[in-house]
Order: C-alpha cells, then sequence, then structure tokens
C-alpha cells in the first residue's frame, strides 16, 4: 500500500480498485492533500505527458480521468470538512467548449469546504448560463475554468460581457494555460493557479474594497 500503487491505479485505469487504496492510504494516516497532489494529481501529469507523446489516446485519457475521480469521491467529504455559517455565494463552471472538470470540481469541493453556497455549472458553460445562475441565485462570485488554449477566448468572452453586464459581480478565472498576464487583460478580479489559491482569492475579495485583480501569491496573509 502506497502512494506509488494509487498513482499506477489511474495510469491502469483500475477504477474499481483505486477506492480501496486510497481508504488504505489514508488509514495509514497519511493526509488527503498529499495523496491528491502527489498520487492523484500527479499521475493524470504523467497521462497528459502520454497523450503529448502519442503514446496514449482520448479514451485512455478519459478513463485515466475516471480513475482519478473514483479515488477523488473517496477524498471529497475531507476535502470540504465542516461547513458553518454560509459567507457567499459563488457561481462555477468549465467555459464554453471545454469540457475538462477535475480541477474546477476541486475549486467547487474546496469553496463548499470554506463555507460557501456553491452553484456548479458543470461543464461548456456559456456566458448566458453564467449570468442567468449568477442572477437566480444573487451569486457573490463567478468562478471559470479553461484547460485549453482553444477555450481561452469563450473564458474572455464571458468575462467581457458579464463585466458590462454586472460590474459588481467578481469573476475568477483558471485553469493550466490561464495566467496573470492574460486575467488582467481579459478584466477579471482574480486569477490562481491551483485550486486552493483560488479559495484564497475569494476569500480575499469578501474583505477587498480595492479594485483590481487579485492573485493567489498576494493573498499569503488573508487566512
Ligand atoms: Co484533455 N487536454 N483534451 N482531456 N487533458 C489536456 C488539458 C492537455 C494539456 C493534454 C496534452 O496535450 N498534454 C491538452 C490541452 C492542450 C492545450 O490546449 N494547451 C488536452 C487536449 C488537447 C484535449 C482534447 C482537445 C483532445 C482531443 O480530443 N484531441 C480534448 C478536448 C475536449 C474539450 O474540452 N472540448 C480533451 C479531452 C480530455 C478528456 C475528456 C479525455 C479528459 C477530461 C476528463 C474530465 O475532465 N472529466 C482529458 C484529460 C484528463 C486531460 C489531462 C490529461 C488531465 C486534466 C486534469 O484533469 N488534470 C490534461 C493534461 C494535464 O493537465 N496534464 C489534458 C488534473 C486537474 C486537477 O488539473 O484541471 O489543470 P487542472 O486543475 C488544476 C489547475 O489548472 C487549477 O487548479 C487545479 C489544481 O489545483 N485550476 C483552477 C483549474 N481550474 C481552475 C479554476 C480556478 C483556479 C484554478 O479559478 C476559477
Amino acid at each position: 500500500m502506497s502512494l506509488d500503487e494509487i498513482y499506477d491505479a489511474v495510469l491502469d485505469y483500475d477504477d474499481e480498485g483505486i477506492q480501496d487504496l486510497v481508504r488504505q492510504e489514508l488509514g495509514a494516516e497519511t493526509s488527503p492533500k498529499v495523496i491528491l497532489e502527489e498520487a492523484l494529481i500527479e499521475a493524470l501529469d504523467e497521462v497528459g505527458r502520454c497523450f503529448s507523446e502519442g503514446t496514449i489516446f482520448v479514451p485512455e485519457m478519459l478513463m485515466a480521468a475516471e480513475t482519478m475521480k473514483a479515488g477523488l469521491d473517496v477524498l471529497r467529504p475531507l476535502l470540504i470538512g465542516d461547513k458553518s455559517t454560509i459567507i457567499g455565494t459563488a457561481v462555477i463552471g468549465s467555459v464554453k467548449g471545454d469540457m475538462h472538470d477535475i480541477g474546477k470540481n476541486l475549486v467547487a469541493m474546496m469553496l463548499e469546504g470554506a463555507s460557501f453556497n456553491v452553484i456548479d455549472l458543470g461543464v461548456d458553460v456559456n456566458t448566458d448560463a453564467f449570468l442567468a445562475a449568477a442572477n437566480e441565485h444573487n451569486a457573490d462570485f463567478v468562478l471559470m475554468s479553461a484547460l485549453l488554449t482553444t477555450t481561452m477566448k469563450a473564458m474572455e468572452t464571458s468575462v467581457r460581457a458579464i463585466k458590462s453586464e454586472k460590474p459588481g459581480l467578481k469573476l475568477i478565472v483558471g485553469g493550466a494555460p490561464v495566467n496573470q498576464a492574460f486575467a488582467n487583460a481579459i478584466g477579471a478580479d482574480g486569477y490562481s493557479d491551483d485550486a486552493p489559491g483560488a479559495i484564497s482569492v475569494v476569500r480575499a475579495l469578501v474583505k477587498s474594497t480595492v479594485p483590481g485583480c487579485i492573485d493567489a501569491s498576494a493573498t499569503a496573509n488573508t487566512h
């Protein structure tokens, strides 16, 4: 039993065996964060490398993602923790054209754990759907994820349209190809390169009255 076995289970697409391996690793007192970052996410990074090299294809990438999600299901209650008073409402989704949802799901889970009411719109979410959900739920934040360079354009379209329609709504963006410069350029209020950082940005924006794009590295003293 080890992190290596969990890592291998993702690469072997062992969606039946992975949950027991994760439970065993938790039983050995390895933290959920270590299991997530050093086994589950590391394995998907390797899957991405194999895809780039052409040694695996989309069906294998999908099976690895499903296996990773099965492992993540075991960690989910631990990552969410106890919710106390709700301190804000956030709408979240992967932008139009983007079917990747694992990073977005992590952000959603951690936001719930940080006592936010989370409306998860899933994947392939267009501007109208973000706006409709924000209006319906009187949201304070909209969070958008993009994993493809091609869907960054959809992120820009949504951010610009929502900013002009509802200037008071705070918009946070992230995902592998997104960076701080892009977030600044499209007029987002916050950016983070990982899920815990996105939660720090949201918490900083709850307290902040200063306009401008907040990045996770500037929030280290906000906890
Ligand atoms: Co896709 N895919 N994929 N894929 N996929 C990537 C992203 C890719 C880098 C693989 C590669 O080429 N090496 C590449 C993108 C290249 C590019 O544009 N730069 C790629 C490609 C090309 C494609 C297709 C076009 C392949 C094809 O059809 N020919 C296709 C596109 C489909 C579409 O979206 N329209 C496609 C499809 C798929 C699957 C469906 C098979 C599957 C996704 C299943 C799913 O999500 N349910 C898949 C997978 C699994 C991957 C990789 C291997 C893993 C992604 C992942 O979940 N990582 C990926 C390669 C890689 O990332 N190494 C790849 C784990 C996850 C925790 O990380 O989502 O990055 P991530 O989230 C991170 C941060 O980015 C950040 O926090 C998380 C860490 O804490 N973050 C945020 C994410 N969202 C955030 C939001 C925030 C803040 C932080 O604030 C709001």
